[in-house]
């Protein structure tokens, strides 16, 4: 049985222990969430509203838009830009900073975001999600450059995410602990459901796109190796395989029952360091990881302490249970064989 504390009731009841809280914050958080409501509704009801499919668009990724990845960017700008909170704003799905327009007020924070994320599964109906990062301003109250969101992870004030499955679930920490929270569509509130949520220091559980196996670095290729030859090789224990290709559903999985997320750097196209982006993908996922009791690892470095370059710029990212991912961050360290 659930607590019954609405999402709102736990963040001002947190920030009651935060000195120089002014209510900003929960302020803004509020206005997230109603993002993520209305975000939920459109990703529910799909082709009864007629958002389903591409458009003949590219994001600055290279990738074709799916409608739904304009129309949920829309709906996080529209949600966040009026109430006085940030400096700016910065998305997966625009090539640079979106400034607040003038005729509304500026704050003191950043807000960094994916808007649809799995959006590759968004027309099959399997689970997509949204993911956040809270930021402070370098300069309150002055319109952000892109170069004030060039932070590293461990400067996140708050990261979530927003999986939209069988139910539509919010995952949150600002520092103290990781809680997971179920949207109750009867009272349009999210309830308190999964308090303190900790990662299992090992696992049986891995996860990463084997298609891409030739392309694989040799650490990543050894571990993959091993895990594949269960009780038979080094590892002495079998492994079970998932793959979603949503991160948010990867990693709310690994919240729920512990396993390793891994998208490693790989050769395909030298110029990029892995597939998912430090900004709005990595650096708030690893904060959740983290906070959860898990690892977050390029292979080489804690991602939280990447130092940006861009703000579309992409790390390799090894996640999850904290024992699984010292093992594959122990092979990128070791000899290589000759
Ligand atoms: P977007 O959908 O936001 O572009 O995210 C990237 C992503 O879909 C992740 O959610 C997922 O883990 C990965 O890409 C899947 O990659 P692939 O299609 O190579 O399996």
């Amino acid at each position: 049985m659930h607590s019954g504390t609405t999402l709102t009731q736990f963040i001002i009841e947190e920030q009651r222990h935060i000195a120089g809280a002014t209510g900003d914050f929960t302020a803004l958080l509020n206005d997230v969430v109603t993002a993520i409501k209305t975000i939920s509704n459109a990703v529910n009801k799909g082709a009864l509203i007629g958002v389903m499919g591409s458009l003949d668009t590219e994001n600055v990724q290279g990738e074709t838009q799916k409608k739904l990845d304009v129309i949920t960017n829309d709906i996080m700008i529209r949600n966040n830009e009026w109430a006085g909170h940030l400096a700016g704003m910065a998305s997966e799905e625009m090539d640079n900073v979106y400034s607040i327009p003038t005729k509304y007020p500026l704050g003191k924070y950043l807000l960094v975001f994916d808007p649809l994320d799995g959006s590759s599964n968004v027309d099959i109906n399997i689970s997509v999600g949204t993911i956040f990062s809270i930021l402070r301003a370098p300069v309150p109250n002055r319109a952000a450059a892109k170069e004030d969101f060039l932070q590293p992870g461990v400067k996140q004030i708050c990261a979530g995410y927003a999986l939209y499955g069988s139910s539509t679930m919010l995952v949150l920490t600002t520092g103290h602990g990781v809680n997971g929270f179920t949207l109750d569509r009867d009272i349009g509130e999210f309830i308190l459901t999964h308090e303190d949520m900790r990662i299992p220091a090992d696992t049986k559980e891995f996860a990463i796109n084997a298609s891409n196996q030739r392309f694989w670095e040799a650490p990543v290729q050894r571990y993959v190796a091993e895990c594949l030859e269960g009780k038979t090789g080094p590892r002495e224990r079998d492994f079970n395989m998932r793959w979603i290709a949503s991160m948010v559903a990867e990693v709310h999985r690994i919240l729920t029952r512990g396993g390793i997320f891994m998208y490693p750097r790989d050769t395909r196209d030298p110029s990029k360091a892995g597939k998912l982006r430090l900004m709005y993908e990595a650096n708030p996922m690893s904060f959740i990881v983290e906070q959860a009791g898990g690892k977050a690892s390029t292979g080489y470095e804690r991602i939280l302490d990447v130092e940006p370059t861009d703000l579309h710029q992409r790390v390799p990212v090894i996640l999850g249970s904290k024992n699984e991912v010292d093992v594959v961050v122990g092979y990128h360290s070791a000899p290589k064989a000759e």
